[in-house]
């Protein structure tokens, strides 16, 4: 972990009923998978949620009205000290799941285009960065797409991991513009990089290099409230205003 925080924006994703016989215990809560992003303003083009298969999580309450959030330990441990457990400074664990129990499970996330999007596996998640939890965006994160391009490209991958071909998006959401790579800049520098999959790291940091930088001082939005307007000018905004709607809060580490 680094020395400076990192403030990150979770996304609360809502998993739909009914609820899977693992997650009997949190029937009539609403449950939601918390997702760590750096970048709100993409949340318009999820596709999918990400999670480790082998992961440790569990499902905390996070709040009196009842609210359960599905993460690592380490981040229930975390938001506690951040005002976020039912019992302060102390994770409320209601049910321990690995990452094998969320894959496949239906969910609603804010912003997104695509009403219902799946939890599939993810193999180069970190436990011990943001939640364990990532939301996908294959247009503009490299990550994303290449871990999409594996469950696409490999009949063998889907099979392990059990990952029905109707979960996996076959569309990319075009959400940003940036002038230099056109509408979906993670594709086009992944392709232009010759990444091969989504274990090729360094290629992908320097993809992560150029279209995060990119994206963030040269991209247009494509879709939503803030058509036409620079990424730069309104990711604080919609940061904002997905808090002040209680779909996302505010996390650091
Ligand atoms: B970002 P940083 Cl569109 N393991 O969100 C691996 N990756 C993780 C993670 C974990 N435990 N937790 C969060 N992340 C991802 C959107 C996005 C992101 C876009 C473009 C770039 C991008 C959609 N995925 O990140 O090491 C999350 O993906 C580029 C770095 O703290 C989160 O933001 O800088 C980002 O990595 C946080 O990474």
């Amino acid at each position: 972990e680094g020395v400076q925080p990192q403030e990150y924006t979770l996304i609360k994703m809502e998993v739909q009923k009914p609820f899977p016989l693992k997650l009997g215990p949190l029937e009539g809560k609403r449950v939601f998978l918390a997702a760590a992003t750096l970048r709100p303003e993409t949340m318009y083009g999820q596709t999918n949620a990400w999670v480790l298969p082998d992961g440790k999580y569990g499902a905390y309450e996070i709040n009196e009205s009842g609210d359960v959030f599905i993460l690592t330990e380490r981040a229930a441990l975390n938001l506690a000290y951040q005002n976020f457990s039912k019992t302060p400074q102390k994770p409320s664990c209601l049910v321990e799941l690995t990452g094998y129990d969320l894959i496949g499970l239906p969910l609603r996330s804010p912003l997104a285009v695509n009403e219902i999007i799946y939890a599939l596996p993810m193999l180069t998640i970190l436990t011990n960065k943001g939640t364990g939890i990532v939301t996908s965006v294959p247009s503009d994160a490299p990550d994303d797409y290449m871990a999409l391009h594996d469950l696409n490209a490999k009949p063998a991958l889907r099979a392990k991991y059990g990952v029905k071909d109707e979960w996996v998006p076959s569309d990319i959401v075009p959400i940003i513009n940036i002038p230099e790579f056109g509408d979906k800049a993670a594709e086009k520098v992944c392709l232009d990089l010759k990444i091969k999959s989504q274990n090729d790291k360094e290629k992908l940091a320097e993809a992560k290099r150029l279209t995060y930088l990119k994206g963030f001082t040269e991209g247009t939005m494509l879709i939503g409230e803030f058509v036409g307007r620079k990424v730069q000018e309104i990711k604080p905004i919609i940061k904002a205003k997905l808090i002040e709607s209680r779909e996302a809060i505010i996390y650091s580490e």
